[in-house]
């Protein structure tokens, strides 16, 4: 925008106003210096530029406003224009001085004013019926869902914490702290962290330390078969001949003769058999004896050795077939002071029971076979099943729980 001096302008305005004064105004109809001095109505400011001087319109027109007139009768010189008495299509327009005929604004005039900061914001539009807000949505509790661990939906979208369990308990279903069992290996009793039972035992077992313990039982068995082994110097078909109807004889008698220097010699062994495996089969063996009861003692001392036997042997066993033993379970037996002969079996048996030897009885034999070279009578007679009656057969006593 051009800046003019104030007062150059007006000068030169001036100038040019009473120049048109002096030279007359054709169409001023009164022509009397009363009338206005002569003088040109001013003419507002206006962007249509100051047309209106040259176009004829009188004042007081109503095709233009009331304007502000000099006083008729001064003669006093006229008022300095301002700004708004530019005319003559040389409007003068000061950025202090806004046009004030809204009429003739421009409403894209970069010099209208902003609104003031503080001017209230504008109304947010109406609320929609699909915008009004639901009722607000109370969360539940942990203490009202009664839950005390463990999360859990609070009902309007969020998630309840509702607490940790101790070390040792862990969180239900139902947000509760149960105890965490801890057996381990019991198989019965309570649990020592929560008391709550492991398990139970079997009818007539008991729980100690958590372990079914069944009750200490003992088996008397009385054997199930039995058969003598024999050979003879004199008669070797005897080694080929089965006695199961004799008594169980073992050891040897010795007849030395002098004159021809033979040892003649007849040798027995015993072999007897118990079915218990069913009654023992998985127990824990605490003892087993074997007993036998004597029918006659040697007169000679003698001693014998027990195995445990391998191979079934029961029909029709003969000195020549003479069932395998197992290597490391023999023992030797003195031989006995009273009626009984009993040897301790337990480990035999034991193995029975947890199935890691299969049960074909027992083998008895002398423990010493060399030529005495001398008259000896070794053997001894013990009870057969067919020899004895009763509790003089041949008995398996077995403790087992
Ligand atoms: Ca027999």
């Amino acid at each position: 925008m051009l800046k003019f001096s104030r007062v150059g302008t007006f000068s030169m305005l001036g100038s040019l106003l009473l120049g048109a004064c002096g030279g007359g105004d054709s169409e001023d109809p009164s022509g009397a210096a009363g009338s206005g001095g002569g003088l040109t109505q001013a003419q507002p400011p206006s962007g249509q530029g100051g047309s209106s001087a040259s176009n004829g319109t009188p004042p007081g027109s109503s095709q233009n406003p009331p304007m502000i007139l000099p006083n008729p009768s001064s003669n006093e010189a006229p008022a300095p224009m301002t700004e708004g008495n530019a005319t003559q299509g040389t409007p003068v327009v000061s950025p202090m001085d806004p046009p004030s005929d809204s009429s003739g604004s421009d409403p894209e005039d970069p010099e209208m004013p902003a609104p003031p900061d503080d001017a209230p914001e504008p109304m947010p539009p109406p609320s929609t019926p699909e915008e009004v807000e639901e009722p607000s949505c109370s969360p539940a509790t942990c203490a009202a869902l009664s839950r005390s661990c463990g999360q859990a939906a609070d009902g309007c979208g969020g998630t309840l914490n509702c607490g940790a369990c101790s070390a040792s308990q862990v969180c239900n279903g139902a947000g509760q702290c149960e105890c965490v069992p801890s057996c381990g290996a019991r198989e019965c009793g309570a649990d020592p962290s929560c008391g709550q039972p492991c398990g139970s035992c079997a009818p007539g077992e008991s729980c100690e330390a958590g372990t079914c313990v069944a009750p200490v039982q003992t088996l008397d068995a009385v054997a199930s078969a039995d058969n003598m082994l024999l050979v003879s110097s004199a008669d070797s078909n005897v080694a080929n001949t089965s006695f199961p109807q004799s008594e169980t004889s073992v050891g040897c008698n010795w007849v030395f003769s002098s004159l021809t220097g033979i040892q003649d010699f007849v040798c027995a062994i015993g072999l007897v058999y118990f079915g218990i495996d069913q009654a023992i089969a998985g127990r824990s063996v605490l003892d087993a004896q074997l007993v036998f009861t004597v029918e006659a003692l040697p007169a000679s001392q003698a001693s014998y050795q027990l195995w445990a036997v391998f191979q079934d042997w029961r029909a029709n066993v003969t000195w020549n077939s003479a069932p395998q033993v197992v290597l490391g379970s023999e023992r030797v037996v003195n031989q006995p002071t009273g009626s009984t002969l009993q040897i301790d079996v337990t480990d035999i048996v034991r193995a029975w029971a947890n199935g890691s030897l299969p049960n074909f009885g027992f083998f008895l034999e002398p423990a010493d076979v060399t030529f005495p070279f001398d008259n000896r009578l070794e053997a001894t007679s013990l009870c057969s099943l067919e020899s004895c009656t009763g509790s003089f057969r041949p008995r398996l006593v077995v403790t087992y729980q």
